[in-house]
């Protein structure tokens, strides 16, 4: 009973492998650089722990992701197509994937939609959103491995759930912050305890 429910769910590190797509092309063109092994990532900007490493290598690795067939390429991460799939055919459900593009757009958002057509299928190509502010997006919930999502909307609709990557796994969070630690974690649970 109740109104519907809408969930926002991000792309890049919780249904598209961001991290390993951008270490695998990143050792492939620059074998002789030093990288930073999935283990060692923190914090969410892959551009910043890189130049920390070594200031050149900031742009070395923002080349990666503003490469052709970056973003196409990426590999879904285990079980989030057909959770997403799975939500979308729920009763009184609302999927829409939420997703920031890079700002150098000569094929990110063109690769995005194609992402989402290639797993999804054309017709969920309707329950995209590409913005740079999610906080002006109402929803539910938007599930998403960026520990800080902010914007112009300081007090967004939606509960954030943080779903765990690589990058935020050591980070502690406040008590009130729920996290989705993969997607054989219980997100139908989460989903309920929305729901009126
Ligand atoms: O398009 C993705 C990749 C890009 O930021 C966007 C994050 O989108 P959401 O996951 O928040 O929807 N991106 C860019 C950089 C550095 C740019 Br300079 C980065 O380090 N990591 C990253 O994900």
């Amino acid at each position: 009973s109740g109104k519907r429910l809408r969930v926002l769910v991000d792309m890049d590190g919780v249904l598209a492998d961001f991290e390993g797509g951008f270490l695998k092309k990143y050792r492939a063109r620059y074998p002789d650089e030093p990288f930073i092994s999935l283990e060692d990532r923190r914090g969410f900007w892959v551009s910043t722990q890189y130049g920390q490493l070594r200031s050149d290598l900031c742009d070395k690795a923002i080349s990666i992701w503003q490469s052709k067939d970056f973003f196409i390429e990426l590999e879904p991460l285990p079980g989030g197509v057909e959770a997403v799939k799975d939500m979308a055919n729920m009763d009184n459900t609302d999927v829409f994937i939420c997703t920031s593009p890079i700002k150098h757009y000569k094929h990110c958002p063109y690769e995005k939609y194609a992402w989402v057509e290639k797993h999804f299928g054309h017709d969920f190509l309707e329950q995209v959103i590409l913005t740079r502010d999610k906080t002006v997006i109402t929803g539910d919930i938007l599930i998403d491995d960026k520990p800080d999502i902010l914007g112009a909307e300081s007090k967004p609709t939606w509960e954030h759930i943080l779903f765990t990557a690589c990058h935020n796994k050591h980070l502690s969070i406040s008590p009130f912050q729920r996290r989705l630690l993969s997607w054989s974690d219980d997100w139908k649970a989460i989903l309920d305890s929305k729901r009126q």
